[in-house]
């Protein structure tokens, strides 16, 4: 049945009895104490409805009747921030949440009930479904080649509709600075006029990313935006020659070596910039996170590194926001609070596995983003034209077949925040590439991060190629991998 082929799977479904053909005199309802941001959902939903059955699905705000219903339920039991049930039965579809997300969510199982094209029946029955891990995210770069808000916003379209809920965007590179500063002009004028290559590169204005936040936000996706320091940097390092120790300025790069820059960790104007810079990012940021990278920072001496670490976490706290950093900030003084994003694979040392283990331990959050798991940028197989492959081939297989509640040693599942698939593209330049990269190894993510433990690569497989047509439907340049049992 359908139920069985939703994706991610739901925490439990049962078909049962005949369903309810929606057709051209379906109405969708949110009754008429829905308060704006329920009729927006209810809107949202109509539209995509539309838009795959040809139907006219008009919203109605007035009385109860036959239709698709949703329901505001604060005291509906165990759904939680982001749960609802969905009770299908001649009558009626009714989508039922504490929450509008949970009612958002509702709505993209809806349209996984119903046919690719054309009207159809959702059958009979009850889902009841909420989420295993809080943060489901996937990580865009557009520093290393830039990417225009408009395919931003289409992969926000393509994660929401599978429930994952975080978009961070690795704003800034050695190869590019992507987000317009006020205060320092020249970041994104001249640190932004390039790419891996050569190519002209780019950046968002303010008002632009402002929209993306909240094309995201209205399809409940957080937008975590990310400034990569103290390494990482030569973009800016390239804009202004008073950030430099020897106080000049080097060339702007284009090449995809890592680990040769690092910010002058002991001039007060790094300071400076870097309280200009995130007290910016915090006020174009509704959301609760700043993330301030910390990665191969391979030209910070370890001492420098900690101190920079330190002064910088202050900074994101004193502009009322919570730290996201990769997991090498547990080797110096992750601040109360900060989430620690592991990129590790399994290879990655024991010690420095200790060392995130011992942070989780100490209270810090965990984002699992294993590079040899879901990592998009690694190569699916030899064959792959684009990626990297330094942590290894990522088979859809192998980007399935773990649990995050039980990756990590010494971490137990109550320390991991979420899980993320970073995709990096040094190797990836279009949008053909990025949605061949991404899918169908971002839908692992979704199922990982939303689905209860139980991991079946057989019967996901299958649930996999039975959604190729929904892809395809959608335009989406999805990879046929030859481990997934893909019909005709
Ligand atoms: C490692 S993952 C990096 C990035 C590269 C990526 C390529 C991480 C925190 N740093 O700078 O783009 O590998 O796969």
């Amino acid at each position: 049945t359908p139920y069985e082929r939703l994706l991610p799977a739901p925490a439990s479904a049962r078909a049962e009895g005949p369903g309810y053909p929606v057709g051209a005199a379906t109405v969708i309802r949110t009754g008429p104490a829905a308060g704006a941001e329920v009729r927006r959902v209810a809107e949202l939903l109509a539209g995509q409805l539309r838009g795959t059955s040809g139907l006219p699905l008009p919203v109605d705000h007035g009385r109860a009747g036959d239709g698709i219903r949703l329901r505001i339920d604060a005291r509906a039991g165990g759904l939680g921030e982001e749960g609802y049930r969905l009770d299908s039965g001649p009558r009626g579809v009714t989508l039922t949440a504490r929450t509008p997300a949970g009612l958002f969510h509702a709505g993209q199982t809806l349209r996984q009930l119903l046919p690719v094209s054309g009207p159809g029946t959702v059958p009979g029955g009850r889902i009841t479904d909420a989420p295993r891990f809080a943060y489901r995210g996937a990580m865009l770069d557009i520093a290393r080649h830039f990417f225009t808000v408009d395919q931003a916003k289409r992969y926000v379209d393509q994660l929401a509709q599978y429930k994952v809920n975080t978009l961070h965007l690795h704003l800034t590179d050695d190869q590019g600075w992507r987000i317009a500063i006020d205060s320092w002009p020249r970041l994104a004028e001249y640190g932004g006029g390039t790419e891996v290559g050569g190519g002209p590169g780019g950046h968002w204005t303010k008002d632009r990313y402002r929209d993306l936040v909240a094309y995201a936000a209205e399809r409940y996706v957080d937008v975590v935006p990310e400034i990569d320091m103290p390494g990482h940097v030569n973009a800016a390092l390239a804009s202004y020659p008073e950030l430099n120790c020897d106080g000049k300025a080097p060339e702007r790069y284009t090449g995809t070596k890592v680990g040769f820059s690092s910010l002058c960790v002991g001039k007060e104007r790094t300071y400076e910039f870097v309280d200009d810079v995130l007290g910016e990012l915090a006020a174009l940021t509704p959301g609760r996170y700043l993330h301030i990278g910390g990665d191969e920072a391979h030209s910070t001496p370890a001492a420098d590194y900690a101190a920079f670490m330190d002064r910088a976490q202050a900074v994101v706290a004193r502009h009322g926001k919570t730290v996201v950093a990769w997991h090498q900030l547990a080797s110096a003084r992750p601040a109360p609070g900060a989430v620690l994003q592991y990129w590790g694979h399994d290879r990655t040392a024991a010690a420095e596995k200790a060392a995130v283990a011992a942070a989780a331990k100490a209270g810090h959050p965990l984002v699992l983003s294993p590079a040899d798991r879901l990592y998009l940028d690694m190569k699916y197989d030899t064959a792959t034209k684009q990626g990297l492959a330094w942590a290894g081939y990522v088979p859809v297989r192998r980007s399935y077949e773990w649990d995050p509640g039980s990756y990590l040693p010494d971490v137990p599942e109550t320390a991991v925040l979420g899980v993320e698939a970073p995709l990096w593209t040094e190797t990836i330049a279009t949008r053909a590439d990025l949605e061949f990269m991404a899918f169908p190894r971002v839908l692992s993510l979704a199922e990982l991060g939303w689905s209860p433990a139980a991991r079946d690569w057989g019967a996901y497989s299958g649930r996999l190629a039975a959604h190729a047509a929904r892809l395809d439907a959608q335009g989406i340049a999805f990879h046929r991998a030859p481990d997934v049992p893909w019909e005709e």
